[in-house]
């Protein structure tokens, strides 16, 4: 399928070198100003002062430093604002409040939660991780949020849930939902028991601040043993279901983007070796790790599925 060549991080390793992606960053960080990213409440209600972020969980060390802000915050995918890495500027555009999250399926209860309301229900906290890109970028980020568990124990699923199944907005400024091909909303997924493990995050801050909108503010999925596509951004809907989703990036081109997308150095895309990963900033090519390095805390996970694509 000649189509799949239109997608900006699918493109071919020769298309990704250090090189190429350094000059285009260098380019884009001449015309960046400040990041304005102010949003009232979101660690808190009534609160944006970065004093009140939550305190580090140190249970999370990721090992390497962490990735300068700017860079994080300047080089992203978010194909909802198209499909270059500089689409931080047009995401100014989403509004971040009010937002609610629509919560459904298999649970007791549907309901629709405003954020303000499930961040009052959560306890946040800060944890530094690894985020390792399927395009073999990778980043070192202090998240603010609270662990995925949480939300799901305030959405009281039925015991016949299996997965739980995340949509993101479809917002007027998200000029990329015009574009034709892509199986819009995106759609992301875990299972139960991935969903309850420790690291399973919701990211509502990073670096100490409310999360910007490139970065997927106002909520936004971490999992950081996992693909960064699995990180589904700007979530308004939660739903839990006892049959697995196809995935937004399984339906573009499931031979290469598949549900489970642990990470793996020794399983190469189809197009490319995962067995090393670019750091943002200073582009050091460093040794990608089995499930990011997350082993002790996930591989349990996957014990009785030997026989599934778990790495792609
Ligand atoms: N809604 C949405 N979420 C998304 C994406 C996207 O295009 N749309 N891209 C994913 C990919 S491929 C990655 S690597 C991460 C990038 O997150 P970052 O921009 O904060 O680094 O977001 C993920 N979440
Ligand atoms: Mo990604």
């Amino acid at each position: 399928m000649h189509v799949i060549k239109r997608f900006g991080w699918e493109i071919p390793a020769a298309r990704i070198t250090p090189e190429s992606v350094t000059l285009r960053r260098r380019a884009l960080l001449a015309g960046s100003a400040a990041l304005g990213t102010a949003s009232a409440g979101l660690f808190r209600a009534g609160s944006a002062h970065a004093e009140d972020a939550p305190a580090r969980n140190t249970a999370f060390d990721p090992g390497r430093p962490i990735t300068e802000e700017k860079y994080a915050t300047t080089y992203n995918n978010y194909y909802e604002y198209g499909e270059s890495k500089n689409i931080w500027r047009a995401a100014q555009a989403l509004k971040q409040r009010p937002w609610t999250i629509q919560i459904g399926g298999l649970v007791k209860q549907p309901r629709t939660i405003d954020i303000d309301d499930l961040l009052k229900q959560v306890q946040q906290e800060e944890r530094v991780y690894r985020h390792r890109c399927v395009e073999a970028w990778a980043m070192t980020v202090p998240w603010t949020g609270f662990p995925l568990n949480q939300l799901v124990k305030l959405a009281d699923p039925l015991g016949s849930a299996k997965y739980v199944v995340f949509e993101t907005a479809q917002d007027k400024t998200m000029t990329g939902l015009n574009a034709p091909f892509y199986p819009w909303p995106y759609i992301e997924g875990v299972t139960m028991d991935e969903a309850a493990n420790d690291l399973a995050f919701i990211s509502t801050g990073m670096y100490g601040k409310p999360l910007p909108p490139q970065n997927g503010g106002p909520l936004r999925l971490t999992l950081p043993w996992k693909y960064g596509f699995k990180s589904a951004k700007a979530i308004a809907k939660v739903t839990f279901s006892d049959t697995r989703p196809t995935t937004f990036w399984e339906a573009i081109q499931p031979s290469e983007y598949g549900f489970w997308a642990n990470v793996n150095p020794a399983v190469p895309h189809p197009r490319w070796s995962q067995a090393k990963e670019r750091l943002l900033g200073d582009d050091e090519m460093v040794p990608t790790q089995l499930y990011n390095g997350y082993a002790s805390f996930v591989a349990g996970l996957y014990t009785d599925r030997k026989g599934e694509k778990l790495f792609m």
